[in-house]
């Protein structure tokens, strides 16, 4: 895959000087060059800037409506769930990150530290999270005293920073991101289960009904699962045109490793101590990146008009003696008429440029519906809405606008999420053989296989596919298995098979 690295970022700076004069499209298409693609979409549709350290990003407002709505379902669906918000702090001793030595070891690499107040020293360095178990559970430990604690279940929204090595990609692999992370405790594991579940059967609405993109729910391997857990489940998505699978968000049930390490116990109900089982679970802002891959196209972002900052943008287009008057105040009335009826709607009012570097524009933003209105339209009492999916143009009645609107809009982002499954299915390649494996593996496909679900055999298959381009690994074991006729095979090490699983090159 091409990458955006320092040099090609600064190329595509100097490109956009001078894109940004003439008001044409993309210089990178997607189909050809995705890497170039991507950067440039996600600066020139406005959605983050560069800035001078490399892997951190600017969210600019095009961004954060998008985190926000996603935010607001999230937060509500949770609340229901009777999880309360929390904010713990960013900074965490050494002594309490190292609490949990056999976890952090992995990642120690990646956290960063603050050394220094001004020019002196500090006496003890003080790490930044990277995720805030440390921080959090010496005071589960201690607010946990009984049964009737539990189950104890907190949120926090925030930044945690992990200093990355490999080529930082904005969205997807960034060194600082916003994210939510869930941290609970119940009395038994039944209960811990059942909320694993319940927060991916969320994250999959995130993606599908928010960002219309095609999620596979499923466990990780042994080997992918985050180590200082019990198990782990995830949301898994997948990008056609780079062939990678993408992790969208994970949740895990901790066991009681956690509770053993932080000593976070409780008296049961018959009096007697026991451990607390806990789960964690988060998303980041890297959903939005993979709608941004998923989506977008040579004209720029599209956005799936649930999560778009303008779900309608309203251009006039005056001819030569036209009255700008009339038309300015169609088009004032239909951004107020669609406000009222709850659209996010404006208007393009400007006047140094042209309907046509209008349109542009806005594709290149990614707005789900654009509407014009011309002198024509105002004589027949009507409107013209053109799609950013398809393209398509329908002139519609002023007097059912409204609904036309919603119909349309709906009916874009099924559009979206059916184009974008279409896509991934035509990528699934159900592989019985080694042979078969290696092929589907070098022609980019989201491959499914019986497995024999044995550590040693992926570690075997990790090295064995080592490349530039990265080696294969597990996705996810789907809960919705496909029948397994008995006598199946593992692809890899011929042993009976156990499961059907996923299997590709990932982000
Ligand atoms: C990087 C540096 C230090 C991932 C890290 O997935 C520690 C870590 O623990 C680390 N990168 N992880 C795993 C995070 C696990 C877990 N945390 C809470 C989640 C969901 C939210």
């Amino acid at each position: 895959m091409a990458t955006a690295n320092a040099s090609t970022s600064s190329k595509n700076a100097r490109k956009k000087e001078v894109k940004k004069e003439t008001g044409l499209g993309l210089a990178y298409k997607k189909n050809e060059s995705f890497g170039e693609w991507y950067s440039e979409v996600v600066v020139n549709g406005e959605m983050i800037e560069y800035y001078d350290i490399s892997g951190c990003y600017i969210l600019r407002p095009w961004t954060m409506v998008i985190w926000e709505t996603m935010q607001a379902f999230f937060d509500a669906e949770i609340k229901k769930m009777n999880v309360k918000n929390a904010y713990f702090p960013l900074f965490v001793t050494e002594n309490v990150l190292q609490k949990e030595k056999n976890h952090i070891e992995g990642f120690a690499p990646e956290v960063a530290w603050v050394t220094k107040s001004g020019q002196s020293d500090l006496e003890v360095p003080i790490a930044i999270r990277p995720t805030s178990e440390t921080v959090m559970y010496p005071y589960f430990s201690k607010w946990i005293r009984g049964h009737r604690d539990l189950p104890l279940k907190l949120n926090q929204w925030c930044n945690v920073v992990r200093w990355e090595f490999s080529h930082p990609t904005p969205f997807i692999r960034s060194r600082e991101f916003l994210w939510q992370e869930g941290h609970t405790a119940f009395a038994t594991k039944e209960e811990a289960d059942k909320e694993v579940l319940e927060i991916l059967e969320l994250y999959r609405r995130i993606y599908e009904e928010y960002l219309a993109i095609p999620v596979v729910k499923g466990k990780k391997s042994e080997l992918e699962k985050f180590a200082g857990g019990l198990y782990t489940t995830s949301v898994e998505a997948f990008i056609p045109n780079t062939g990678r699978g993408i992790q969208g968000a994970t949740s895990h049930c901790l066991g009681q490793n956690f509770a053993k390490m932080f000593e976070i116990d409780f008296e049961n109900e018959k009096g007697e101590k026991a451990k607390v089982w806990q789960n964690s679970w988060a998303y980041s802002t890297r959903t939005i990146g993979v709608m941004v891959m998923v989506h977008g196209d040579d004209k720029g972002l599209v956005l799936p008009p649930k999560v778009a900052a303008v779900q309608v943008i309203v251009i006039p287009v005056p001819y030569k003696d036209a009255d700008m008057q009339t038309i300015f105040e169609a088009c004032s009335s239909t951004v107020q008429t669609l406000r009222v009826a709850g659209f996010r709607a404006e208007h393009d009012l400007r006047d140094n440029y042209s309907p046509g570097w209008k349109y542009s524009n806005w594709e290149m933003k990614g707005v789900p519906l654009r509407i014009e209105i011309g002198p024509k339209d105002i004589a027949n009492k009507q409107v013209r809405i053109v799609r950013r999916d398809n393209g398509a143009k329908t002139d519609i009645p002023i007097s059912c606008m409204v609904e036309q609107v919603q119909d349309v809009l709906s009916s874009i982002h099924e559009n979206l999420f059916n184009a974008a499954k279409e896509k991934r299915d035509a990528c699934i390649k159900v592989v019985h053989t080694w042979e078969e494996f290696m092929t589907a593996l070098n022609d980019k496909k989201l491959i499914l296989t019986p497995w024999c679900d044995e550590e040693e055999v992926e570690k075997n298959v990790k090295t064995r596919t080592k490349g530039e381009l990265g080696s294969a690994k597990t996705l996810c074991t789907p809960f919705d298995q496909p029948s397994l006729p008995e006598g199946t095979l593992c692809f890899a090490s011929g042993k009976p098979a156990k499961k059907w699983t996923y299997w590709g090159r990932s982000y």
